[in-house]
């Protein structure tokens, strides 16, 4: 659950110090910062997109992309008041939280709790979220409870949430995990829980354990299951090398580690998922692009991203699939096997539908 986003998703890297959340967050952006709460944009790769750009020839390819902030570990031990305040606030910005954790051996980078351990690691950082959480909904309840003893009922959809949420999270269950009627999740959306926010677990890996997996791995996937959250495994500091190489040694690289994809797609996929979003594709001699949109948002709606005039001139949508396009290799070929569809205003977008919207203003 998450407040309504514009046009793009703000994915905040939290993680135990130097795990290498920082090194990912160069790797999917493409800067080279190394320290500071950090901003950047990371473009989703996407073939439809190359395909299509071969096709139209654009002047311009637009990629969606995910607005992605890099926010500094801290030391439990020595927590400095200002370093936390500084944690919390980013981490509440966010639409989704990408936990980073290192599975990678390097005698060199060392570990502040001395050892590798990522179930510890998860559960340290997570500890945090929890608490964080538990503390802004006995507040809540407080607050609710002094009103109604000064006769001011307040919110009874919210106050059975907030209880449901205190239970949860004394189990250590996330509030995106709670068992929450859709009235009662949307009573406390803009009370923004650490623990509402979909949790995807980015695992740091070498390029062995790239290949023969890690330790702890099973345990590790067990756990986001548990909170509810995908997982995928990023060997960053391989995948900056290999993209420093010339293309075609690039590809030789990439098929013998068996990399199918970077870990920016892998974790665009995630963030997807865990967010219920698709991509609708629009095409052209100007643009071709790709927009981020709630799955089965209603066609008029979704024409209101490309721009307000076309949502109130929406006439129709016209509609293929990228897969009948691709099968048919152009526009022409698609139109006379009768594959574009005539859609009205209510029509529930779907991933990689290419659009044409007809309006009037
Ligand atoms: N061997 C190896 N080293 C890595 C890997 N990823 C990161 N490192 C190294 O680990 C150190 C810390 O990496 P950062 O990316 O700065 O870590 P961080 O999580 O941003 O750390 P803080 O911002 O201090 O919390 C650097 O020296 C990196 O080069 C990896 O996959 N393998
Ligand atoms: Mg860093």
């Amino acid at each position: 659950m998450r407040r309504d986003f514009k046009l793009t998703v703000l994915c905040g890297i939290i993680g135990r110090p130097s795990v290498g959340k920082t090194t990912i967050f160069n790797l999917l952006t493409g800067a080279a910062f190394s320290r500071g709460v950090n901003q950047g944009s990371a473009k989703i790769p996407d073939e439809r997109l190359e395909y299509l750009a071969t096709i139209y020839e654009p002047s311009k390819t637009t990629f969606a992309a995910l607005d992605m902030v890099d926010i500094p570990g801290f030391d439990n031990d020595e927590i400095t008041e200002q370093n936390f305040k500084i944690f919390l606030e980013e981490v509440r910005k966010a639409d989704a939280l990408v936990h980073v954790v290192r599975a990678f051996k390097d005698e060199s980078v060392w570990h502040v709790d001395g050892s590798i351990d990522i179930i510890r690691d998860l559960n340290t950082i997570n500890s945090e979220l929890i608490l964080n959480d538990l503390e802004l909904v006995e507040t809540r309840i407080e607050r609710i409870e002094t009103s109604r003893q000064k006769g001011v009922p307040g919110n009874k959809t919210e106050l059975s949430a907030l209880l449901k949420c205190r239970e949860a999270l004394e189990n250590e269950i996330h509030i995106g995990e709670a068992d929450l009627t859709s009235g009662e999740r949307e009573s406390i959306q803009s009370l923004e829980f650490l623990t509402f926010k979909p949790m995807i677990i980015a695992v740091n890996v070498d390029e062995e354990q790239l290949l023969e997996g890690y330790p702890q791995k099973e345990e590790v996937h067990a756990w986001a299951k548990d909170k509810g959250g995908e997982i995928f495994e990023i060997a960053a500091i391989l995948e900056k090398e290999i993209r420093e190489l010339e293309p075609d040694e690039r590809e030789l690289f990439l098929s013998e580690l068996g990399i199918e994809e970077p870990g920016v797609a892998k974790l665009a996929k995630a963030v997807y998922s865990s967010l219920d979003l698709i991509s609708f594709l629009t095409v052209g001699k100007n643009e071709v692009k790709a927009w981020t949109v709630e799955k089965g948002l209603a066609a008029k709606k979704a024409a209101g991203k490309v721009h307000s005039d076309i949502e109130r001139g929406f006439i129709r949508a016209e509609v293929v699939s990228f897969n009948d396009f691709k099968i048919c290799g152009s526009e022409k070929a698609a139109k006379e096997k009768g594959l574009y569809r005539l859609e009205g205003k209510e029509y529930p977008v779907k991933d990689g539908d290419i659009i044409n919207f007809r309006f009037n203003v």
